[in-house]
């Protein structure tokens, strides 16, 4: 749990400066500024793809646990973790909501996700290894509240790896981000080295649709739908190690406008995973690295929170990654 007096090492900088006194330099001070290290935003377990839900004047927080011990260089995701905060500094931990056990027809693989709200129902869209169908899947629980208790809403994948074939490999299938748009229409978009898109119908438990496809370049996984005034952005993992980039639309299904990068590789983490949100006026935009020592990286990797900002012609200006985080 975030909390930040274990986690905030209070440092303080001595600065020198000059104290102006009747328009006249006669001193130099010392000063003394207490700066707060709010990233990583969790530090007493290692969280990963976090994905972020405003509602009710609250932002919840879902991300992965990495449980991959010290020694070990790869996945080993067994549960879903919850968080809540009222001013994006300080962070509840809330009980597991969600493991891949929760799913009978899964196998494991707690990858990323995303909660989002319609008509007082929360759907949490999951990545999960499907247990007789090869592959990644993507499957669906379903809460009365943000934070559950979640059930499996449909028994069976949303979606399986066979249901794409434009690329062989057998996690494809993974990191659903999930969008209502103005006219209530919902839609799904997911993949790993392809991005597709479906739309749902008003259950958010069907296709309303075909399986689309959206060319990106550089395409790695992770997409994220935001809408800012008009604009819709499509932003995703690029290359790999990842940075994260971003294109615009002036629809949710394009035709997508590549825009560049909005993020650097995230210190010694492959992967970056990034949420957008605004809450309460502001801009965040929330994402993992290795940060944590000595054992963090790539499989033990943290999430973070920095401000986000737009440039007058809807473009995003590139994130500035710190280890301060959020201060107020
Ligand atoms: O956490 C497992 C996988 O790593 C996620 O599904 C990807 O987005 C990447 O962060």
């Amino acid at each position: 749990m975030k909390n930040s007096i274990l986690i905030s090492s209070v440092i303080f900088l001595m600065i020198s400066c000059n104290t102006i006194k009747n328009n006249n330099v006669v001193e130099a001070e010392k000063v003394q500024i207490p700066l707060k290290l709010n990233n990583p935003i969790i530090t007493d377990k290692y969280t990963a793809d976090a994905a972020a839900l405003v509602y009710n004047d609250k932002v919840y927080l879902y991300a992965g646990h990495d449980q991959a011990p010290d020694n070990v260089e790869g996945y080993r995701m067994h549960e879903w973790l919850a968080y809540s905060s009222s001013d994006m500094v300080n962070w509840e931990e809330h009980p597991v909501p969600l493991k891949p056990t929760d799913f009978s027809w899964a196998s494991g693989s707690a990858w990323a996700s995303q909660v989002i709200e319609r008509n007082g129902k929360f759907y949490w869209y999951v990545t999960v290894e499907h247990g007789s169908i090869h592959g990644k899947a993507i499957g669906v629980a379903i809460a009365d509240h943000p934070l559950g208790p979640f059930k499996d809403a449909l028994g069976r994948a949303l979606i399986t790896n066979d249901m794409t074939t434009e690329t062989k490999i057998s996690w494809d299938d993974i990191d659903p981000t999930v969008w209502i748009d103005d006219d209530g229409q919902a839609y799904l978009y997911w993949g790993n080295t392809v991005c597709h898109y479906v739309k749902l119908k008003e259950n958010m438990l069907e296709f309303d649709g075909p399986i689309e496809t959206v060319e990106l370049p550089n395409y790695t996984e992770a997409p994220w739908i935001h809408k800012k005034g008009d604009w819709y952005y499509l932003s995703y993992a690029y290359q790999f190690p990842e940075k994260i980039a971003y294109a615009m639309s002036k629809s949710v299904t394009g035709p997508w406008e590549f825009k560049g990068i909005l993020n650097e590789v995230a210190g010694n983490s492959n992967t970056n995973h990034q949420a957008i949100i605004e809450f309460k006026g502001k801009d965040y935009f929330i994402y993992h690295n290795g940060s944590i020592p000595t054992h963090g990286g790539s499989f033990r990797r943290s999430v973070c929170v920095d401000r986000l900002y737009y440039n007058p012609d809807g473009t995003m200006k590139r994130v500035i990654m710190t280890s301060e985080g959020i201060q107020e």
